[in-house]
């Protein structure tokens, strides 16, 4: 089938054709054949991560070369080539290397202080009868910024983003890589749990210090029938690694969350952020990551209530955890019950699939979020017509226009405020979306390939064009990442000159019904059908009665500590007249990559 269309003219296969004319509110990618659209609506979705992780290597073993006449044609793999600049920055650990600890010191966030015999275990089911292992505290070397410093002094918001390769160093001051999130200055570990969707083991195992290689490690993910099993053969040569299916009894839900329990000698912490546990994902993109406070023990024989937050963390998160309704995950409740985390300033926003009605119905998604919003925050003069923004990379189908959930339950949502007076404006309250372009991906460093993790696909945007008049380009500068392409999911509500924010949000969920949830019966019952974790953050859980965050214009400055890092440029930038949002299943032939390459998936 042929056809033109606003994407220029492209041909798909027969066998490529969707069947999605269901109105059906996963997000991306929809099924390849009616056969199979049968088969995803009874069993979920087919496309699993290692079937995109295998068509990017293959990708990358034969790029497509542009040449003058546009003509695709394979060339042998390109010499694998430096970055232009590698970051000369500190580094926590090196991304590269290992053991490159030694030497280094800071103090982990407080670990260091701590004496010896204060030092504690997780409980014994988790941290099975490993034997608490202490590791050396080198001399203090003054090339590397305190831990300590990086951790509490300049950043109270605990938001970070991931360490980009070729990038000006001191773009990725402040920045994190996995290996610094599990380097030994931030704890000496026990045992760990991995919550993700796509996950390299392999890798993932090397990105742990050596001396932490054979502790316990859950992995909780969503992978069913051949990804399973991949998985369980990945993870087969690790007598450590456990793996913990999440249930996903509605089809077509994902398990997107990312989370990492830690469990240390010295307490717990808590890492929610939004890469995948693949070697691309902490590579060139722009990822956020909210690390919590290190979560001391409580008291032998304290109650599993205690050392709760004034923002209800505690609890939010074992209710989070509870959720799965698995017994391995319970014994990971048991380890936070026994800690405290009662200096957590951020609120948890979770889903988990499910119906929910009554008073349930406030538990997961857009809805909970609504609640936050109506509960712990005070408006503002003139805050009613403030805009809210969202940011993501992939979109699920929202409907034949913008009435159906977008700017209905989606923006009732969002536009919430305290001081209940129900707004009757939120129909004036503007919607921002912040999607790369075609030409964001073509410039980016990653170049084209970077689009294998925007699964936008033409089968849904075809379907809702009206959509794209939301649109507004990835510009990154104040960050210095317009280059690095978003797998970063934010909202949030912003000053109508942009210069504040009345709160943030940093999450798994992408824009679509499955993430968020969508109303069914008439609006009594909720329905969601993936797993997602975010933090959000109000003003007031930070000693703002402002109502509003003040925006941080530069991000390397020491503007007020109060100010909020957005990650990339506002206001943003509507899309040009030729602009297109990039969509991952089309060719791009018309122009050459940063690395010379076309796009043409097959
Ligand atoms: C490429 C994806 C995630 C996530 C989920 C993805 C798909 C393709 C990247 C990704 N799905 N997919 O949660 O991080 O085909 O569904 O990064």
């Amino acid at each position: 089938m042929s056809q033109a269309s606003e994407h220029g003219k492209w041909t798909v296969s027969s066998s490529e054709e969707s069947a999605d004319d269901e109105q059906v509110d996963r997000e991306e990618p929809s099924s390849s054949s009616p056969q199979q659209a049968g088969r995803e609506a009874t069993a979920g979705p087919r496309y699993s991560c290692s079937e995109a992780r295998k068509a990017a290597h293959k990708r990358k073993a034969s790029p497509l070369k542009c040449h003058d006449g546009n003509s695709p044609q394979k060339l042998a793999p390109a010499q694998k080539k430096r970055p232009p600049q590698e970051g000369l920055g500190w580094c926590l650990s090196s991304s590269d290397e290992e053991d490159s600890l030694e030497g280094q010191t800071g103090e982990a966030d407080g670990a260091a202080r701590v004496k010896r015999e204060d030092r504690c275990c997780a409980s014994k089911e988790v941290a099975s009868n490993e034997l608490p292992q202490s590791h050396k505290s080198a001399e203090p070397s003054d090339k590397v910024p305190d831990t300590w410093d990086l951790l509490n002094g300049g950043n109270s918001f605990r938001f970070f983003l991931t360490k980009v390769k070729g990038i000006k160093s001191e773009y990725n001051s402040g920045a994190l890589h996995i290996k610094d999130i599990l380097s030994p200055l931030l704890g000496t570990l026990v045992s760990s749990a991995q919550f993700n969707y796509c996950i390299d083991v392999e890798w993932l195992v090397k990105q742990y210090p050596k001396e932490f290689r054979d502790k316990p490690l859950l992995i909780v993910h969503g992978e069913k029938r051949e990804s399973k099993a991949q998985l369980h053969e990945a993870a087969h040569p690790y007598q450590n690694v456990r793996l913990c299916q999440a249930k996903l009894d509605i089809a077509f839900g994902t398990h997107h969350t990312k989370m990492m329990l830690l469990c240390y000698e010295e307490g717990l912490r808590v890492v929610i952020h939004t890469s995948n546990l693949i070697n691309e994902d902490w590579y060139q993109k722009t990822q956020g990551i909210w690390l919590s406070p290190l979560y001391r023990r409580l008291p032998p024989g304290a109650d599993g209530s205690a050392g709760e937050s004034h923002t209800n963390f505690k609890s939010d998160l074992i209710n989070y955890l509870m959720s799965y309704n698995s017994p391995t995950l319970n014994e990971w409740v048991e380890v936070i019950k026994q800690h405290d985390l009662s200096e957590t300033r951020v609120y948890l926003l979770g889903s988990s699939p499910g119906r929910y009605q009554g008073n349930e119905k406030e538990k997961w998604g857009h809805l909970r979020l609504r609640k936050l919003l109506k509960e712990h925050t005070t408006r503002v003069p003139d805050q009613d017509l403030w805009p809210v923004i969202g940011q993501f990379s992939s979109i699920g189908s929202m409907g034949a226009d913008q009435s159906k959930w977008l700017c209905s339950e989606f923006r009732d949502s969002l536009a919430a405020l305290g001081n209940n007076a129900k707004t009757l404006t939120n129909h004036e309250v503007p919607i921002h979306l912040v999607y790369p372009t075609v030409d964001n991906v073509r410039q980016s460093l990653e170049g084209y390939p970077a689009g294998g993790s925007l699964p936008y696909s033409i089968q849904t945007a075809q379907k809702q064009l009206w959509l794209h008049t939301y649109f507004h380009k990835w510009s990154a500068e104040t960050s210095g990442r317009s280059h690095a392409m978003p797998h970063i999911k934010t909202y949030m509500r912003v000053s109508s000159d942009f210069q504040r924010i009345a709160w943030f949000l940093v999450t798994s969920a992408n824009l679509s019904k499955a993430a968020w949830g969508a109303f069914e019966k008439n609006g009594t019952q909720l329905m969601i059908r993936s797993y997602e974790l975010g933090v959000l953050f109000l003003p007031s859980e930070f000693g703002l009665d402002t109502g509003y965050f003040q925006l941080k214009e530069n991000l390397l400055s020491d503007e007020p500590v109060s100010s909020f890092p957005v990650p990339y440029d506002l206001p943003p930038e509507k899309y040009g007249s030729k602009d297109r949002p990039w969509i991952w299943n089309i060719p791009y032939t018309r122009a050459p990559d940063t690395h010379g390459n076309m796009w043409v998936p097959k």
